[in-house]
């Protein structure tokens, strides 16, 4: 079992002093609930209903806020409650701007992101859409000529729980970066067709210039171990056993969508 095993009910080995730090939202977006972080960010999902037209949050506890999914793991550290923040004295990797690329056209972007460039690859861990745990294996690919800090990163699965309310658990089995760098969440949403997604989020490593992340191997189930139904899940494709791009995993940088497309 991997060292980052069990990561959001704690993790002690921590060889980076960032394990078991679960994945926290960006500043910018740190402050609100998830959902009214989406639709802002949706930059490619225009689609994206208005937080105005939901109504509130179940009475969930993990709905809503994300510093109140804390199931126990350490956040003391206020350094680490900013997932999205750049080391200090670098600036946060911003995403290309569309149109000085056409003003630029032929040369290859530096010190952005460009949209369309950070791509995220997915296969199904286990093709058993009825048991008890969620298998989603990942591997990030960045087509871009810019370095990306794994920890501006974040990834959303998106999915409906149908195990009621006990908290669940993420683990990492493998990942080619080292799997002590994976930090896994949860949390509710009101978009379309789903009602949680799991976030990782990196407590350090690099997505280096025209390379990947290398796999990275997900797992999560609720703590009381019911099953789940796989069928109606945004991410989830059991026909997927090979790497390929899937949209339907969605991918941000500092909080800005820049791969996938949200349920809509
Ligand atoms: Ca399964
Ligand atoms: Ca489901």
């Amino acid at each position: 079992m991997a060292s980052c095993a069990l990561l959001a009910a704690g993790c002690t080995a921590d060889p980076v002093g960032g394990t078991g730090v679960r994945a926290e939202m960006p500043p910018d977006i740190g402050s609100s609930t998830p959902d009214s972080f989406l639709p802002q960010a949706s930059t490619m999902a225009p689609s994206t209903p208005s937080p105005a037209d939901r109504g509130p949050e179940p009475a969930d506890p993990m709905a809503a806020d994300p510093t109140a999914m804390d199931d126990g793991t350490d956040d003391t550290d206020p350094s680490s409650t900013d997932g999205g923040a750049p080391e200090e004295g670098r600036e946060p990797i911003p995403i290309c701007d569309p149109t000085e690329l056409e003003d630029d056209a032929g040369a290859a972007p530096s010190g952005c992101a460009v949209a369309g460039d950070l791509v995220v690859q997915y296969r199904v861990g286990d093709t058993d859409p009825a048991d008890q745990q969620i298998r989603a294996q990942f591997n990030l690919v960045n087509h871009g000529a810019t370095a990306i800090p794994l920890e501006e990163l974040t990834l959303r699965y998106w999915y409906t729980k149908e195990t009621g309310p006990p908290a669940q658990e993420f683990h990492c089995d493998y990942a080619r970066i080292d799997s002590a760098l994976v930090a896994g969440s949860f949390g509710t949403t009101d978009l379309p067709g789903v009602d949680h997604y799991m976030e990782v989020s990196f407590t350090g490593g690099t997505l280096p210039a025209g390379g990947d992340t290398g796999e990275i191997q997900t797992r999560f189930n609720t703590e009381t171990w019911p099953n789940y139904d796989e069928t109606d899940d945004y991410s989830y494709d059991g026909t997927i056993t090979e790497y390929e791009d899937w949209d339907r995993v969605t991918l941000y940088l500092n909080g800005q969508l820049i791969w996938g497309a949200e349920p809509h």
